[in-house]
């Protein structure tokens, strides 16, 4: 069965994940440039300082996506590059970097998708409370207002925000992520300020871009309760809350999941006014990876649970359970509880160990099998009436992962660290391919 005919084909990346050039041209110091040099927080030291070197190569990377085919891609701006102090006065060479970004893009027939904010905070504002501190909403507003005035009359596709969820509770409870806390009060702060500042940035897109489609991605992995036992039942009931509802919640509804309401304002006593988070948006990003089984662990972090995949189930190298099924039932899910008007997937893909390019390409079954099972399960998604618009795969290249540095490949094109030279994977070609017939061929 062929795709709608109007499905837009994708790839996904992310500012500090592929651009580098992190001290050039008045860039500001984010939180991960902060947070990847202090010792032991990222994987064998890695940083994003060089990256994929995106920042000099994108036109050369933006022909790699016009040979693909790709309708569409999906980038992230770094505030920090675009306003160094994150307040106040803008940097014109960050600016020209996105305007030039975005014109190649055009000029290749791509259409370019933003997302505002992707993990990189400036440093300035971290030193001011970052997420925790409720100036941050009209910070971001700001900053949104700047990045439409600047490039609203070419791109049409703003998401305010990928993966809140990671955002705060990575960034402030675990404290994986920068930037680097553990403490649960703040992390809730972090997560009800990134709401209120979704919240304050779509009427400012909608002023500035009048015929702009706006959205925010979230992280909806399918989890279920690892056994019938009520207390697995309850565990899988708190983490839902704590995952998904507590941002689809205000989203859609105005109002925090009411299993966890009473404990959210005990824990975080600032917390209020959600409804101010519950704007008309145009599209939900939907981030899927994979299934997670959820137990009763009293020892568990609040909140939390534990997770686990299905044991005996393939994984990917970051221990992720493949489970195609599980998009299209979160898809079903979203448009039976939430009816967003329609969705995305912002991304999805796999990390697994690639062999090194022999002859110009990456042989990576996996991977090809991973994309196209998880394209039938949206397809099986559509034909049931979930209006999902487009796919974009993580990610167009290898780049940084965060805590895990370089060592896990989630690209469909090879990336050399040491030389930045580009390798398409086998999987590439064969997503060429998909996007041409607009169809998934055995
Ligand atoms: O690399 C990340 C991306 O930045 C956000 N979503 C998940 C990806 C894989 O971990």
């Amino acid at each position: 069965m062929p795709f709608p005919k109007e499905f837009v084909w994708g790839a996904a990346t992310a500012s500090y994940q592929i651009e580098g050039a992190a001290r050039e041209d008045g860039r500001g110091e984010c939180i991960w440039t902060r947070f990847s040099h202090t010792p032991g927080k990222i994987l064998n030291g890695d940083t994003g300082d060089v990256a994929c070197d995106h920042y000099h190569r994108y036109r050369d990377d933006v022909k790699l996506m016009q040979a693909l085919g790709l309708g569409a891609y999906r980038f992230s701006t770094s505030w920090a590059r675009v306003i160094p102090a994150g307040v106040g006065a803008s940097n014109p060479l960050g600016l020209d970097f996105y305007d030039n970004l975005v014109d190649a893009l055009l000029e290749a027939g791509i259409r370019p998708f933003l997302t505002l904010y992707h993990w990189d905070l400036p440093q300035a504002l971290q030193d001011r409370g970052g997420w925790a501190n409720p100036d941050i909403v009209h910070w971001f507003a700001d900053y949104a207002d700047l990045m439409t005035r600047r490039l609203g009359d070419r791109v049409k596709d703003w998401t305010t925000f990928n993966e809140p969820w990671v955002v705060a509770f990575t960034g402030h409870y675990e404290g994986r992520h920068a930037p680097g806390i553990q403490h649960l009060p703040t992390a809730l702060m972090a997560a009800h300020h990134v709401l209120l500042s979704h919240g304050a940035a779509v009427p400012v897109i909608r002023q500035n871009v009048p015929d702009a489609s706006v959205g925010i991605t979230l992280d909806l992995h399918y989890r279920q309760p690892a056994s019938d036992k009520p207390e697995d039942v309850e565990a899988f009931r708190r983490v839902d809350s704590y995952t998904f509802r507590w941002y689809l919640d205000p989203i859609f509804k105005g109002a925090y999941p009411d299993n966890l309401l009473d404990w959210l304002h005990q824990n975080a006593p600032g917390v209020g006014e959600i409804q101010a988070a519950a704007v008309p948006i145009d599209f939900l990003g939907v981030n899927y990876y994979m299934r997670w089984l959820i137990v009763h662990d009293p020892k568990a972090k609040p909140l939390q649970g534990r997770g686990y995949p299905t044991p005996g189930s393939e994984l990917t190298t970051m221990g992720w359970e493949v489970y195609p099924d599980g998009l299209r039932q979160v898809l079903m899910r979203l448009h039976q509880e939430y009816q967003p008007p329609s969705l995305y997937i912002t991304e999805n893909g796999s990390a697994f160990e690639d062999p090194e390019p022999v002859n110009g390409v990456v042989e990576d079954p996996r991977r090809t099998a991973y994309l196209k099972a998880h394209l039938k399960a949206v397809e099986a998604a559509i034909d049931a009436g979930v209006p999902v618009k487009g796919y974009f795969t993580w990610s167009l290249m290898d780049n940084f992962e965060w805590a895990f540095g370089y060592s896990q490949r989630f690209g469909i094109i090879h990336v050399s660290y040491q030389t930045q030279e580009r390798t398409w994977k086998r999987t590439a070609h064969e997503y060429k391919r998909i996007i041409q017939a607009n169809a998934v061929r055995d």
